[in-house]
């Protein structure tokens, strides 16, 4: 397929809406072969340690799976329409294969933002999923609340803590500004880091997969969270010496060291910049 590039209109309408759906990117042919490489032994072993039969899983740094994987996230048909909304030079966040199974009823996630979970210092980071089975309310697409990118960083902690959810439903109870998000088998979805998305149960009967790939702006800087293995990957245009920061507040996801999810940092590992001592839990207790 040639490859695609966005019209002004919809440059607009990501920037008005903070998402866009954009179908007809992958043939069928490539996408049978992005099927097969998901059924894969290696993967289909780590699926199913995941438990992926009977609920979602996400199966982190897939580029590092299999090669077909790295270079979809290079392929110039996805990066080319990324360009005019981040900017030449763009680098790989992290990758994942997003399961949802065909058990009826799973597979909620609930609403949030991707940037709440891994600050960065601008918000030029952007996810596109990759669906390799069309994405429909019946088997739970994503849905997101339209302008919500402009909203800033909202709150997804309790008591302090990073909860993964956000904690402002009132967005998401006007129904007026949710949209569902239904790209077709080959199609993609874009959505910003800071739109606010979730996404319901599985009620198809039938399993719905789809490629995600997080990536961001070479000038945005990680602040918190996870650095997987591939973080980091340059994916087009080059290294920059430059960090850009939007104003605003942050809020960080701040671990809580007796949670089962506690990874070893309460602000995680990627931007820490405190010495050994200082990186006790105990120092930030009250
Ligand atoms: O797989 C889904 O439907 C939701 C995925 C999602 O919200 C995410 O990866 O941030």
């Amino acid at each position: 397929m040639d490859n695609l590039s966005l019209t002004v209109e919809q440059i607009e309408e990501f920037n008005e809406q903070g998402f866009l759906v954009v179908d007809d990117v992958f043939s069928m042919e490539e996408v049978e072969a992005l099927r097969r490489a998901t059924e894969s032994e290696a993967i289909m072993e780590r699926l199913n340690q995941g438990g992926h039969a009977t609920k979602a899983v996400h199966l982190l740094e897939i580029t590092t799976l299999d090669p077909i994987f790295l270079n979809l996230a290079r392929d110039p048909k996805i990066l080319d329409l990324l360009v005019p909304l981040i900017g030449p030079n763009i680098q790989l966040q992290h990758s994942k294969l997003a399961t949802k199974p065909p058990t009826k009823g799973k597979g909620t996630f609930a609403w949030h933002q991707d940037l709440a979970f891994f600050p960065h210092t601008n918000s030029s980071v952007l996810a596109v999923m990759v669906m390799l089975d069309d994405a429909t309310p019946e088997n739970g697409c994503m849905q997101m609340v339209r302008g919500s990118h402009k909203l800033g960083y909202l709150n997804h902690s309790v008591d302090g803590f990073f909860t993964a959810e956000c904690q402002e439903s009132r967005y998401w109870e006007d129904e007026s500004r949710v949209a569902q998000i239904t790209p077709k088998t080959g199609g993609i979805s874009i959505h910003n880091g800071l739109t606010l998305h979730g996404s319901p149960a599985n009620l198809s009967g039938k399993p719905r997969r789809g490629i995600v790939f997080e990536y961001r702006a070479d000038d945005a800087y990680q602040i918190s969270d996870t650095i997987w293995k591939d973080t980091g990957l340059l994916m087009c245009g080059r290294r920059g010496e430059v960090v850009r920061c939007e104003p605003g507040l942050i809020r960080l996801p701040k671990q809580d060291p007796e949670s089962e999810f506690y990874t070893g940092h309460v602000f995680g590992g990627a931007f820490n910049q405190n010495g050994e001592l200082v990186d006790e839990a105990d120092y930030y207790r009250d």
